[in-house]
């Protein structure tokens, strides 16, 4: 049987894209069943009815998998904040990348809208900026309007299944139509955003975009650490883990154990006060959370 892999997946159908075509699939009731939803990412195996239908008859194992935006296999997430309208918020990008992290997926920070900033708020932006990129992410300035960093992204993207995620109205369609203006994605304006609560982008669909695949996904707000525990977050801040072998206690959590090397570290201004307020704060959300059987 035929091999292809999702690329979109709308109301109840899976787009596969098999070669240079894209079969329209149905799932087959078995997922259901065991609750397995194909999504979008996924290899499969199709059977054909025809050449433009069929039914997804098995689905291959997963290399990573997020549930917000709902996708599987990719290489990188790029996650997207805007500098203005919504404002940057640190704490809402640590939590991003803590879920990244956990999931084993390589982040890439985009901060967008930055024609938005006067020249004293881009200074204090650059604190924030400089602090990330010493705990070692990448970290691009751009606008979709004035073009800026567009092709500075255009290199991450090439061979690579990308993910795009971000708050809506953060610019998320807005900067793949301006690295490609034939995609004329949907954007919309924030204010629109702010009253109705909808996403201009419904649905999670790969993009065929500089010689790699990106996909455009609805913005969400809310993120929970579903599925990490306590002892497992500072892995998640990796100006944290690299230091915590210096930690007096093996699987110190860097909250009150004496001799810590984090807290230390943060009475130094080696790393940064706000990240360790946020992992404390992420710390006893996980602590918490109510408990799954
Ligand atoms: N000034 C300025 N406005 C921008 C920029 N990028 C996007 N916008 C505006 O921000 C609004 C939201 O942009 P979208 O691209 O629809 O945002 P999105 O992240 O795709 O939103 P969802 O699909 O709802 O998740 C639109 O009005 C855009 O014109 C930018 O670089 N500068
Ligand atoms: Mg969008
Ligand atoms: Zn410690």
């Amino acid at each position: 049987m035929p091999e292809g892999k999702i690329i979109k997946a709308l109301s109840g159908f899976y787009y596969v894209l098999d070669d240079e075509r894209v079969i329209q699939c149905r799932g087959r009731g078995v997922f259901r069943k065991n609750k397995i939803t194909p999504l979008v990412g996924d290899t499969v195996v199709y059977q054909a009815e025809n050449d433009r239908e069929g039914y997804i008859m098995e689905i291959h194992q997963r290399k990573n998998e997020l549930i917000r935006p709902p996708i599987a296999n990719v290489d990188q997430a790029i996650l997207i904040f805007s500098v203005k309208e919504p404002d940057f918020s640190s704490i809402l990008l640590d939590r991003f990348l803590v879920i990244i992290e956990a999931n084993d997926i390589n982040p890439i920070i985009c901060l967008t809208k930055m024609d938005l900033l006067s020249n004293d708020e881009k200074n204090d932006l650059l604190g924030y900026v400089r602090d990330y990129e010493q705990m070692g992410y990448d970290i691009i300035l751009s606008s979709s309007k004035t073009q800026v960093g567009i092709q500075e992204l255009l290199p991450f993207l090439k061979g690579k299944i990308s993910v795009l995620a971000g708050q809506s109205g953060v610019g998320k369609s807005s900067l793949l139509n301006a690295i490609n203006p034939d995609l004329s994605l949907k954007t919309s304006h924030i204010s629109t955003h702010l009253g109705r609560g909808k996403h201009t982008t419904r649905h999670v669909e790969l993009i065929d975009i500089e010689h790699g695949l990106v996909a455009d996904t609805p913005g969400f707000s809310a993120l929970e650490f579903d599925d990490l525990e306590v002892e497992d977050l500072s892995s998640c801040f990796p100006e944290m883990s690299q230091r915590s072998h210096e930690c007096k206690f093996r699987g110190c959590i860097h909250l009150n154990e004496p001799k810590c090397a984090i807290k230390k570290a943060v009475e130094d201004l080696v790393i940064p006060q706000y990240r360790y307020e946020h992992y404390l704060q992420f710390l006893q959300e996980i602590k918490d959370r109510k408990p799954r059987y």
